[in-house]
């Protein structure tokens, strides 16, 4: 197992000040828990905020070498860093905006610049301790930035991230002033996991949107690199919640902790009481109102419960610095209040609500003691504490109600679902759970339980790590293929000692970028000389074939001294000669194909039609990124069944599809030009799909190159055109 740098901002030990002494102890969070072979085996670190300021820099010495027994490295924050970056930006502005919370984002520059210096802290802590192609783990959102900030000094690392909370939709995080600092901080990694796939379509919609970069599947190709994108639905540490219920169960009443024998009063004080149980940090993403308000209306709805049921809610203290959570902390309290003064009785409180953390153990008895968990977060990254009263209820007597906004969610189909904002459906969901029967419960518990069992904390960090590895398999097969400067030398090598030559060129995205306009995108000076010096070359032919209209060519090039195969290669004209017809046919088949193509012009804005003699283009470019992908599928569909038993073929090309009359294509058109043309040295460019075919065609001796990294039966790739620029200008100059 290779060396690991995890990073997060917290690290996991508690550092406890007692008069002179300082006292560490091993935190037992889930991460810690998953990562621990990773962390603790062959000199792994673990990177990360202490959790104290150092009072002098004695202390703070003291504090390094004592989480160094614990393999930990601490970057240590000033109050005024802590207030800015954590408090600020971290919770006041990424916290809301990636839970949906708009209205509560604080949009502060002060806060931007500390977030970026403590970003920047933490990388620097990484790369000092960071050797030659270890591998960084880099956690949560208020480390977004550190993966690009180490692709750019230390590109050797093998970075994946991985985000604890939602990832928002476009439509959110486009309101956000550092949006594109953000999208792109991550993209420095090598792969990106989220919880659940929305929040990856959300992040892969935000990229192609905010930053126009290519997403094929789960794959973002960067200008020399790709990153992945996964989904990673975080675990807990299954057996040791289900082996400290049964010890608690088995433990004789007098055994019990005080907590354990309270609840055991409650539940005995009267026949078929249930209790009702939710956990969850004080924070507004977590519905606690909402709750609250769904369990009075049961109430109301259903008196025969008084006395029968009590909701234990425990709320944990949470940032209890900031005017948010103090305003739902009275809330709550009021609500609270409320409830128990309408409903209670002498003996009997319909809600029993403790604002405090407890321990672990109290914990697992109120898991394994309570009928029904309700868990209502309005947005939640994943909820572990569904999966731990599922682990937990080791006789499978207990209901989960979770909200359908909770990231679980996606994995616990058997749940009953809520939506946390629907008061009347969260009382019904309540009298549901108390009412269901012993055979459902115990089926759908025994479901749940199989597969949180499965992949728990443990699987979820290997999983993780073995997709890093996997991923720079892949980066390094992508390597392998690119254009080095060795096969740039053995290429150029080969076109100096060869008699005959031919190089074929596609024109867009091969020679020229991409323009909203085609028409716009006529050739620039640099160009032209670099095409002109290169057939002037001896023994030296060029040849451009393109899926572009023979009148265009023409005036582009008509008068030069190269080749020009055009329309996909239904037209040729050799230098000094008329155009040629490759196939002649009849165009009667447009007629029914245009009113189609115009339909979707009409209903696809930006897109727009181009008529060529042998085909009909349709190109949408310009059209929104997704509407046009949608639209695009659509009209393959459409035209698959409306060319059925005609000449006609459907190419895909880049943001066009084209339909044409088949049995024509760049690969026949170069075949036949080498027939008349023998060469001993061959090479090809092209990055569309259609140059495939010309890729496909040509001898096994021959040069191809793909511009672009999709797939492609192509040798070597460049990543743009202005790499086969370059190149090409090393050839012409070699000679
Ligand atoms: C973030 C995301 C995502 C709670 N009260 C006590 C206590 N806890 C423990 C629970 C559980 C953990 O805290 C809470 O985890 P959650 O997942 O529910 O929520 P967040 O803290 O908001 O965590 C979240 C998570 O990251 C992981 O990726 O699921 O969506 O927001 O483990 O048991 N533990 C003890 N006493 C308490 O009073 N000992």
């Amino acid at each position: 197992m290779g060396r690991l740098i995890i990073a997060s901002n917290r690290l996991p030990v508690k550092i406890e000040k007692n008069e002179n002494e300082m006292i560490v102890t091993p935190s037992a969070g889930g991460l810690a828990t998953g990562l621990k072979s990773y962390h603790k085996g062959n000199d792994s670190v673990w990177i990360g905020w202490p959790g104290i300021i150092p009072e002098s820099k004695e202390e703070e010495k003291t504090v390094t070498t004592l989480v160094k027994e614990e393999q930990c490295l601490p970057v240590f924050l000033t109050e005024e860093l802590i207030s800015m970056y954590y408090d600020g930006f971290s919770n006041a502005t990424l916290w809301p905006l990636f839970h949906y919370f708009t209205e509560y984002i604080e949009y502060r520059r002060r806060y931007w610049e500390a977030y970026l210096k403590v970003n920047e802290m933490f990388a620097d802590a990484i790369i000092a301790n960071a050797k030659e192609n270890d591998r960084v783990w880099v956690h949560d959102y208020q480390l977004l930035l550190v993966p690009n900030i180490l692709r750019k000094k230390r590109p050797d690392l093998k970075i994946g991230f991985f985000l604890h909370i939602p990832f928002p939709s476009y439509e959110i995080i486009r309101v956000l002033p550092w949006r594109e600092e953000i999208i792109e901080g991550l993209l420095g990694a090598d792969l990106i996991g989220f919880h659940t796939y929305d929040y990856a379509r959300h992040f892969m919609s935000s990229v192609k949107r905010l930053l126009g970069y290519d997403v094929d599947f789960n794959q973002i190709k960067l200008e020399n690199r790709q990153v992945f994108i996964d989904v990673f639905p975080m675990g807990i540490d299954y057996k040791k919640f289900e082996k400290l219920a049964t010890e608690i169960q088995s433990k004789s009443i007098q055994e019990r902790s005080r907590v354990h024998q309270d609840i055991d009063r409650f539940l005995m004080g009267m026949p078929d009481r249930q209790l009702i149980l939710s956990i969850d940090r004080l924070d507004y993403t977590k519905g606690i109102p909402e709750r609250l308000k769904a369990f009075r209306h049961f109430l109301k709805e259903h008196p025969e419960y008084i006395e029968k049921v009590s909701l234990i809610m425990l709320t944990v203290p949470s940032r209890t610095d900031v005017e948010q959570y103090q305003n739902l902390k009275n809330e709550v309290d009021v609500l609270v209040g409320n409830i128990n003064g309408e409903f209670g009785r002498l003996n009997w409180a319909p809600v029993i609500y403790f604002y405090r953390s407890m321990p672990f153990e109290n914990l697992i008895e109120l898991y394994s003691s309570a009928d029904v968990a309700l868990l209502t977060p309005l947005r939640d990254g994943m909820n572990l504490v569904a999966k731990e009263y599922i682990a937990s209820k080791v006789k499978q007597r207990g209901v989960l109600v979770l909200s359908e906004m909770a990231g679980a969610a996606k994995e616990l189909g058997e749940a009953i679902s809520v939506n946390p904002n629907n008061i009347v459906q969260t009382a019904d969901a309540i009298y549901k759970a108390l009412t269901m029967n012993d055979e459902d419960r115990t089926k759908a518990m025994r479901t749940m339980q199989r597969r949180i069992k499965r992949y728990d904390i443990y699987k979820w960090a290997s999983e993780f790590i073995k997709a890093l590895d996997h991923t720079i398999d892949r980066q390094m097969d992508y390597h392998a293929r690119k254009v080095s400067t060795r096969i740039k030398s053995s290429i150029t090598k080969d076109f100096t000692n060869s008699k005959s030559r031919i190089i074929f060129l596609d024109y867009d995205g091969t020679l020229q970028r991409f323009f909203d306009n085609p028409q716009a995108a006529g050739p620039d000076e640099e160009l032209y000389d670099l095409l002109n010096s290169l057939s002037k070359i001896e023994h030296t032919k060029l040849v451009l074939v393109s899926g572009r209209d023979r009148e265009t060519f023409d005036r582009w090039f008509g008068s030069k001294n190269y080749t020009l195969i055009a329309e996909h290669g239904a037209w040729l004209k050799n230098t000094g000669e008329g155009w040629k017809e490759r196939k002649p046919v009849n165009s009667e088949w447009k007629e029914n194909i245009m009113p189609v193509l115009e339909s979707y012009v009409d209903r696809t804005p930006g897109s727009l039609i181009e008529e060529k003699t042998y085909s009909l283009v349709w190109h949408y470019r310009k059209a929104d990124i997704e509407l046009g992908a949608l639209r695009a599928l659509e009209l393959v569909h459409d035209m698959s069944n409306l060319i059925f038993n005609q000449d006609l073929e459907i190419m895909e090309g880049k943001k066009v599809i084209e339909v044409k009359v088949s049995g024509i294509n760049k690969g026949t058109a170069a075949a036949e030009f080498l027939m008349d043309n023998p060469a001993d040295f061959i090479m090809a460019l092209g990055d569309d799909w259609t140059d495939e075919f010309l890729f496909k065609e040509l001898p096994e001796s021959s040069h191809t190159i793909k511009v672009g990294t999709e797939n492609s039966v192509a040798k070597y790739f460049l990543n743009n055109y202005k790499e086969v620029r370059e190149f090409l200008d090393e050839l012409r100059k070699a000679k």
